[in-house]
């Protein structure tokens, strides 16, 4: 199997990469977002198992135009008791994944109240999100228009999406999706170095300047994070000390 991570740490595999893109994907459990992380690291259809902590993976992806990203994914479990996690993953993101299964109409409602909970937190406001319309594959999936009424997107406030219809199954849709995300990043970043530039009223803080240290944040999470899940996996210790020290560089990388 080919592996997509980036040359440039091939030496350091676990040592973070400022120059990727930290993307945090999130939905309910069963969605496909695993399915989606491994189709696009190796490139082929990887059976997978219900996610317990969560998964890190840094790929690069060739996207349309022949632009190469490396993108830092963060695969968080969905399951309902994971969910107050979620926030720990989507500090100092570059943008959000939310993949939901088009078949599960019965859960769409609970979907949607996932996605707002998530972008409205003050941290994510502006965050670019790419929403995944999986399993298209599906006979009786929804269409994206029944997607986007029921996930009520026009709401979604000041963060930019798209909603792409893919089959991770296949990788169908996956890959325009990424460079759509790509895209409103790019926008975003753009736009906040012509905010840094301007003069700020010294009470005020930046957007993304969380006032509690990302570190501390996480720290705390990880805390809940061992209650709930009663079970500690070497590689997800492993995974929540990069993804500490991770966030703790951004955030220098970033002042
Ligand atoms: N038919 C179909 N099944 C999919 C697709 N994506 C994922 N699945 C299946 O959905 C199930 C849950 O996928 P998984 O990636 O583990 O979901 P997660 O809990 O969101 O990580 C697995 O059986 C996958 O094979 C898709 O696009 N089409
Ligand atoms: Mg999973």
């Amino acid at each position: 199997m080919g592996n997509g991570v980036s040359d440039q740490n091939s030496l350091f595999p676990n040592l973070p990469c400022l120059h990727s893109l930290h993307i945090a994907i999130l939905g309910l459990d069963s969605a496909g977002k695993t399915t989606v992380l491994y189709r696009l690291q190796f490139g082929e259809f990887v059976n997978t198992v219900p996610t317990k902590g969560f998964n890190a993976e840094k790929v690069k992806v060739s996207l349309c135009g022949s632009r190469a990203v490396t993108f830092h994914f963060w695969d968080v479990g969905g399951q309902e008791k994971l969910r107050p996690l979620w926030k720990s993953y989507t500090r100092c993101t570059d943008g959000i994944v939310f993949v939901v299964d088009s078949v599960d109409a019965e859960r769409m409602e609970e979907a949607k109240t996932e996605l707002h909970k998530i972008t409205r937190l003050s941290e994510n406001q502006g965050v670019p999100v790419l929403v995944v319309a999986n399993k298209q594959d599906l006979r009786n999936s929804l269409t994206v228009e029944q997607i986007k009424d029921m996930l009520a997107l026009h709401e979604l406030g000041p963060s930019p999406w798209h909603l792409q219809p893919t089959c991770a199954i296949i990788g169908e849709g996956l890959l325009e999706g990424l460079a759509r995300l790509h895209d409103m990043i790019l926008k975003r970043k753009k736009m906040l170095r012509q905010q840094k530039k301007r003069p700020l009223h010294p009470h005020l803080t930046r957007t993304g300047d969380a006032p509690l240290g990302a570190g501390g944040a996480l720290l705390e999470n990880n805390q809940k994070h061992k209650q709930l899940q009663h079970r500690s996996s070497e590689k997800s210790t492993d995974n929540n000390i990069l993804l500490f020290y991770h966030l703790k560089i951004r955030r220098a990388g970033l002042q």
